[in-house]
């Protein structure tokens, strides 16, 4: 019983994601950086944080902010030193947090030594990506990238190498031992260090089982060769095997295109491959064909959704928000009439859905998406590359400009705003991305002196969570509900849980269950009898 309970330490954790560049800067040069991270421990311990999960802060030349990796034993000078970074994970530890690092292992940069010898002409290196000799202009196969466009690009050789993401991030090969044992080694380096474990990047797809053309579609042409193969399980039984499970460690993946029932068979317990993953198919409830292209947001099937998964996984990771999507207050909530109160709903449905709930720097106060002035404020190479895409279609430079504004990932990666002075006290520099002018009323430290704020109220829940074993241990089940409206329960052996969350930015008349409220975002004056304000959440509590 015991070790069970050691070896998941993290069942129970509050995560929160650090994006470095936009956290803190400590040096003013603009730029989030290790020590600046050190510097805010306290407010992420005060918060109620167990786990920090940092997206890369390796060497990388930084074309993908860090997913392409240069060297993933160093650390960016632009966010520190190896003694800073040791010194994060030791300060960390003594205030009782641990650390897990981010590790993009389906590509490497370009920039990376092993490409630049396999480039240059060294066999050994060669055999760590897929490099192919075609003549002419025929590209060895039909696959697309997910950034758009074609996976395959000439390096300086001549050669066709393959790349799912930008043709800065070669594609490793994964059927080559050689780049399981580096990786393997490079794992090992990290935990020896004292981190706790890897959120690991696009994790169900790195295994390619042929290089064959796929089926045509509309996009992602090629997917089934490479999405949740056989040699892909293989590969994480026996990271499992030979490192994961000697560390005690917590291993998230990324899993992109999945079901539950692929899900299911990358992290169920028995299988002994990941703890837990990330899916997606909550944060494409309105997306069309992809997620530049939006449909209205109903929220009714994100309930759907949500339960679905609730359902399925032994151990769901819960995010609403992360440095891949708009915000969530701008996704899932109403920015114009209800911006407090939908966060404080979503901070609600987080964190009382079965599971290990993620924070993203900034979600905690409410931050809203980017207020670009055009697309000369954007930096994220997705969005270039994706107004190219765009511009082959003959699409004009204002509507271009209104997918990109509204769907880009720089949205939720605009420094976290720490007050309102002129650059929210994350720099004292000029920021890398441009902070948002609501700075002045959404910041950390108005929001720490407001006993009403979202931050409060993030306090609040997180610290409810942690008492309640309904919330953190129990079971789940939904109650039927009016459309648009989420009831379901959380129940221990002691108490049952009715959660009452309205999605929407209307009244709900529902049927309450339970005998008395002990939690919510409501105001005790505006009750009334078996209805639900916009944006309502509730925690109504019975005894067993
Ligand atoms: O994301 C993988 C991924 O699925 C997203 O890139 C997604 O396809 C994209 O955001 C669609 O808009 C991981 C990282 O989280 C992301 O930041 C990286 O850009 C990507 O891998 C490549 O390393
Ligand atoms: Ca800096």
């Amino acid at each position: 019983m015991a070790t069970a309970s050691i070896k998941k330490w993290w069942k129970n954790a509050i995560v929160y994601q650090i994006y470095p560049r936009s956290f803190c800067d400590s040096n003013g040069d603009g730029i989030g950086d290790i020590p600046g991270i050190i510097s805010k421990l306290h407010y992420l311990k005060e918060l109620g944080v167990d786990v920090i999960w940092l997206s890369p802060i390796y060497p990388s030349p930084g074309y993908d902010n860090g997913y392409d990796i240069s060297d993933y034993k160093g650390v960016n000078p632009e966010f520190g030193t190896m003694e800073d970074m040791e010194r994060l994970i030791s300060r960390a530890k003594r205030m009782g947090i641990k650390i897990i690092l981010d590790l993009a292992i389906n590509h490497t940069s370009d920039e990376h030594e092993w490409f630049k010898k396999a480039v240059a002409g060294d066999p050994k290196y060669r055999e760590y990506y897929y490099f192919k000799t075609q003549s002419g202009n025929k590209k060895p196969n039909n696959w697309h990238s997910f950034f758009g466009g074609p996976a395959w690009s000439k390096a300086e050789n001549g050669d066709y190498y393959l790349h799912l993401f930008s043709n800065k991030q070669p594609d490793l090969n994964w059927h080559n031992p050689d780049v399981y044992n580096e990786i393997a080694d490079i794992m090992r380096f990290w935990l020896d260090k004292g981190i706790a474990g890897f959120r690991c990047d696009l994790v169900n797809i790195i295994y390619k089982d042929t290089l064959d053309n796929g089926k045509r579609r509309l996009s992602l042409t090629g997917k089934e060769h490479y999405l949740n193969t056989e040699g892909c399980h293989e590969l994480l039984k026996r990271f499992y095997k030979d490192v994961w499970s000697n560390y005690k460690s917590f291993i998230i993946g990324e899993a992109v295109m999945v079901s539950p029932e692929d899900a299911k068979l990358l992290c169920d317990e028995d299988r002994n491959e990941l703890n837990t993953l990330f899916f997606f198919e909550h944060m494409d409830v309105d997306a069309r064909w992809n997620k530049w292209v939006k449909r209205q947001y109903k929220p009714y099937k994100l309930v759907k959704v949500l339960d679905k998964w609730q359902n399925a996984l032994e151990t769901p990771s819960n995010y609403l928000e992360n440095h891949d999507n708009i915000r969530s207050v701008n996704h899932f909530g109403n920015t114009k009439e209800y911006w407090e109160k939908s966060a404080k709903l979503l901070c609600g449905l987080n964190l009382s859905l079965r599971g290990i709930p993620f924070i993203y720097e900034g979600e905690e106060i409410g931050m809203t998406n980017g207020d670009f002035r055009g697309l000369r404020d954007i930096r994220d190479i997705e969005s270039y590359s994706i107004n190219q895409s765009l511009k082959k279609m003959f699409l004009g430079h204002s509507l271009r400009r209104k997918i990109i504004l509204r769907t880009s990932r720089d949205n939720a990666r605009t420094p976290v705003q720490w007050d309102s002075s002129e650059n929210a006290g994350f720099t004292e520099g000029s920021p890398w991305l441009k902070i948002n002018e609501n700075k002045s009323y959404i910041n950390v430290k108005r929001e720490l002196e407001d006993e009403n704020s979202i931050l409060s109220f993030y306090k609040k829940m997180i610290d409810f969570r942690k008492n309640s074993k309904g919330l953190s241990e129990g079971t789940y089940r939904r109650v039927a509900s009016p459309n648009d409206v989420y009831i379901f329960t959380r129940e221990s052996q002691e108490e049952r849980l009715y959660i009452y969350c309205n999605l929407s930015s209307y009244n709900k008349n529902v049927e309450f269950y339970g005998d008395r409220i002990i939690f919510g975002n409501y105001d005790e004056d505006e009750q009334i009898l078996n209805c639900l304000k916009p944006y309502e959440y509730r925690i109504v509590a019975s005894n067993i």
